[in-house]
């Protein structure tokens, strides 16, 4: 098999100010953690962003005034497609790591939630779309059982010092009718199968597989300004209306 081009919806989650004292470097920009998605019908149910903790992350200038923090092979491929300040070659600002991205918090497009953090995420391969993943628990089950991880173990939340108030208060939100699983397809789904964690790689792979297909074909939006209307139909409306953008990145098919 060969290299197949595979096309993400970038999701520009704006870092709110002030930032913290490593990010001070990037005043004055507009700074977004960029996450690439499949699935833009899905932001309203946002809860959370993640990275890889031990991830390395650059700060790069797409343009004037943008910059975006993702994987440096992400802003490699931006590049090429002409989104980079300098033609054909990432700039980078300020590298990190994803331990530096736990808990800075976001205002991501779509979403219901005001504010989301960045929280950490075992599972993210550096080498796919950004190394930013946006969360939306209630459909996805990668999310749902990350996100289930850190609300149910306070170690696992120390040890990543992620504090209570960015991961508690955050609800799974039914955004998809996806029958027959209801209105929080991933959560049931992973219910269902008695998934216990986000190690647990076959199951979650199974549990995506079926949610992915119910979803796509059968699945009605009930929120939002496509709520009513067909996933396949308020997928391309999404894209265009939701202020992320369209990119093409390529990844090993
Ligand atoms: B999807 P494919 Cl609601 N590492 O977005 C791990 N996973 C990553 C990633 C990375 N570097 N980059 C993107 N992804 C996730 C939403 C969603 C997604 C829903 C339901 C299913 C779903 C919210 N998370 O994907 O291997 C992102 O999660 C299931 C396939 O390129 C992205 O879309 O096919 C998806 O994986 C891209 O997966």
């Amino acid at each position: 098999e060969g290299v197949l081009p595979q096309e993400y919806t970038i999701i520009k989650m704006e870092l709110l100010k002030p930032f913290p004292e490593k990010f001070k470097v990037l005043e004055g920009k507009k700074v977004f953690l960029a996450a690439a998605t499949l699935r833009p019908e899905t932001m309203y149910g946002q809860t959370n962003a993640w990275v890889l903790p031990d991830g390395k992350y650059g700060a790069f200038e797409i343009n004037e005034t943008e910059v975006f923090v993702m994987a440096h092979r992400a802003a490699l491929n931006l590049a090429y497609q002409n989104h980079s300040r300098v033609s054909e070659k990432p700039s980078c600002l300020l590298e990190v790591t994803g331990h530096d991205l736990i808990g800075l918090p976001l205002k991501s497009p779509l979403s219901l939630n005001e504010v989301i953090y960045a929280l950490p995420m075992l599972s993210i391969l550096m080498d796919k779309g950004t190394g930013v993943v946006t969360s939306v628990p209630s459909d996805a089950p990668d999310d749902y059982m990350a996100l289930q991880d850190l609300k149910s173990k306070p170690a696992f939340r120390a040890k990543f010092g992620v504090k209570d108030e960015w991961v508690l208060p955050f609800e799974i939100l039914p955004i998809i009718d996806v029958p027959p699983f209801g209105n929080k397809c991933a959560e049931r789904v992973c219910l269902d199968m008695k998934i216990k964690s986000q190690n647990e790689k076959e199951k979650l792979a199974e549990a995506k597989r079926q949610t992915y297909l119910k979803g796509f074909n059968d699945g009605t939006m009930i929120v939002g300004e496509y709520a009513g209307r067909k996933v396949q139909e308020a997928k391309p409306l999404a894209i265009v209306y939701s202020e992320p953008e369209k990119r093409v990145m390529s990844r090993s098919g």
